[in-house]
């Protein structure tokens, strides 16, 4: 055995069950070990799709994502993929080969690349610590929430390794149960809560609405939480530049907002002002920095979320606080998107997106996991497109990257097979991550890809259009995207208007051999309003 192989047994060892990737010589071994120790190996066809899979996957399945890269270029084309996952705490484990000399074609400073992106770099250095270091390299990515940069260096990897490979059990992290005295009190004094849950609250759906149902506090998440509380009669859906009128007009009327695992930044509060002057605002957060950063919190309490939220349910007494029958009413007749009346600007050459929205939101089943791109489009599949619940919806949107949405979709649909997958695209994201269309029909992946084609990046076009700039350099001409799907095997329609989406009837009855794209030429004159919104920002 050599080194590389005892690395790819070790991770297999803790648990590395799905690796995706693009394999080269300085992978090669360490991809086969995996393979031979049991794992799944998913190959992607460019590293920026692969790293973006594997962290898809790790936020649907709940379990450490795996990338593995050739050394150099293999690893700078992964970069903004692997930079969104260090940005979103998502557990991943980047095993990267590495030059280490200075002459070679592939060499550069890939531990420096790490640190300038927010992962964590690590090495193997000797034969001697191998198991310990890729076991290390795990455990980090797991148990802090870290995406780690494990460097294979290629002079160690082919080193002879005769020790066994062995991985010893994880130590229990202990869990100290937070002081949250001033959040009971908080909670008690509240007549009107709300909790607004972000990515750190995803496993604490039950915690959270049993201590909301006993302080009466209304529930809402921030765009990656999306579907946490479906199916309750409190829930508002996403706090931000996607929440309904009344969402907005609720979360603004509250006494307490209660960020769980929510930094509460400009777009969850729509640059603070959806919390209003004189609402006291309580943060939960693993991290004591998230306590003050973005809208900062009057009373911070650092601490799992679950935990804290368990532990507080136990002390508060009882009230019925913002709940009261009139809401929910109102909730269950305004809380959707859907229900906020629109003028349809379709024109019969181009589709309304909220109607082409809706429509497929009528026809899609239910079980679906929605991975969305980014763009001007991006907000019509957040808020048109129900989901089940917060393994539904895949919003990787920290590094605020185009073209990840194709790769999101992939990574989604392998952690939840049962579910259909939905991809929405711009046309601009599709283009940028089409290198991955041959991996959905390769993997024979039952997906909806839906692109909204407006023959721009919409999104700049619509920034500066409106101050009279020339657009020249984020226009282009008409696209068969439709023939460019065909082309790599998918079956494809093409929607200008409501009654084409009879074609995506056909294929949802149909065997679903094939994956389905849905070219849909999108009404482009207006820029939506939440991206407006955003602007502010810029
Ligand atoms: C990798 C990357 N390049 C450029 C940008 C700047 N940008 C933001 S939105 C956008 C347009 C995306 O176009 P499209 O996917 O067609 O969506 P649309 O805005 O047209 O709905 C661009 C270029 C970015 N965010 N990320
Ligand atoms: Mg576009």
């Amino acid at each position: 055995m050599i080194v590389a192989e005892a690395v790819g047994r070790a991770l297999a060892a803790c648990g590395a069950g799905t690796v995706f990737g693009v394999v080269g010589s300085g992978n090669f071994h360490v991809t086969n070990a995996l393979v031979a120790a049991g794992a799944r190996f998913v190959a992607a066809r460019h590293e920026g799709g692969a790293a973006t899979m594997a962290d898809a996957y790790a936020r649907m399945s709940g379990r450490p994502g795996i990338v593995t890269v050739h050394q150099g270029p293999g690893l700078t084309n992964a970069l903004t993929g692997i930079t969104e996952a260090a940005k979103s705490r998502t557990p991943m484990v980047v095993l990267a080969g590495e030059a280490t000399e200075a002459q070679s074609n592939f060499h550069i400073d890939q531990a420096a690349l790490a640190t300038a992106v927010g992962a964590v770099p690590m090495r193997v250095t000797s034969a001697d610590e191998a198991v310990a270091q890729a076991v290390r390299a795990y455990r980090v990515a797991a148990g802090e929430r870290r995406t780690v940069l494990l460097n294979l260096p290629l002079d160690v990897q082919s080193a002879p390794y005769t020790g066994a490979v062995e991985v010893p059990a994880a130590s229990q992290a202990s869990s100290a149960v937070a002081e949250a005295g001033e959040l009971a009190a908080a909670l008690e004094a509240a007549e009107r809560p709300v909790f607004i849950a972000g990515r750190g609250a995803r496993h604490a759906r039950r915690e959270l609405e049993a201590l909301a149902e006993r302080t009466g506090a209304l529930l809402a998440t921030s765009a990656v939480a999306r579907g946490l509380f479906r199916g309750s009669p409190w829930d508002l859906d996403v706090s931000g530049g996607f929440a309904t009128p009344l969402a907005a007009e609720l979360i603004r009327g509250a006494d307490l907002v209660v960020g769980w695992g929510c930094a509460l930044n400009m777009w969850t509060t729509r640059h603070g002002s959806l919390v209003s002057p004189g609402t006291r605002v309580a943060k939960v957060d693993l991290e004591p920095a998230a306590l003050k950063t973005h809208v900062p919190a009057d009373v911070g309490v650092v601490g799992d979320v679950a935990q804290v939220a368990a532990a507080l349910a136990g002390v508060v007494p009882a009230k019925a606080g913002y709940r009261t029958p009139e809401l929910a009413g109102r909730i269950q007749a305004e809380g959707r998107w859907r229900a906020v009346p629109y003028e349809d600007d379709g024109d019969g050459g181009r589709i309304d997106p909220r109607t082409l929205t809706i429509g497929l939101d009528d026809l899609l089943p239910a079980e679906r996991i929605v991975s969305i791109d980014s763009g001007n489009f991006m907000g019509y599949p957040s808020m048109f497109m129900d989901v089940p619940d917060e393994n539904g919806f895949c919003f990787t949107q920290a590094f605020q990257s185009v073209g990840l949405g194709l790769a999101t979709a992939v990574g989604a649909a392998l952690a939840r097979p049962d579910r259909l997958p939905v991809a929405a695209l711009g046309d601009g994201g599709f283009l940028m991550g089409v290198a991955e269309l041959e991996t959905v029909v390769r993997l024979g992946l039952p997906m909806v890809i839906v692109v909204y084609d407006d023959e721009a990046y919409g999104a700049e076009a619509h920034h500066f259009g409106p101050h009279d700039h020339p657009l020249g350099t984020v226009t282009f001409p008409p696209a068969d995207l439709a023939a460019i799907a065909r082309g790599h095997g998918l079956a494809a329609v093409t929607v200008t208007r409501r009654e084409d989406l009879a074609d995506v009837s056909t294929w949802l009855s149909g065997p679903r051999d094939r994956p389905l794209l849905i070219h849909a030429k999108v009404t482009r004159d207006r820029g939506s309003w939440w991206l407006e919104e955003a602007f502010k920002g810029h």
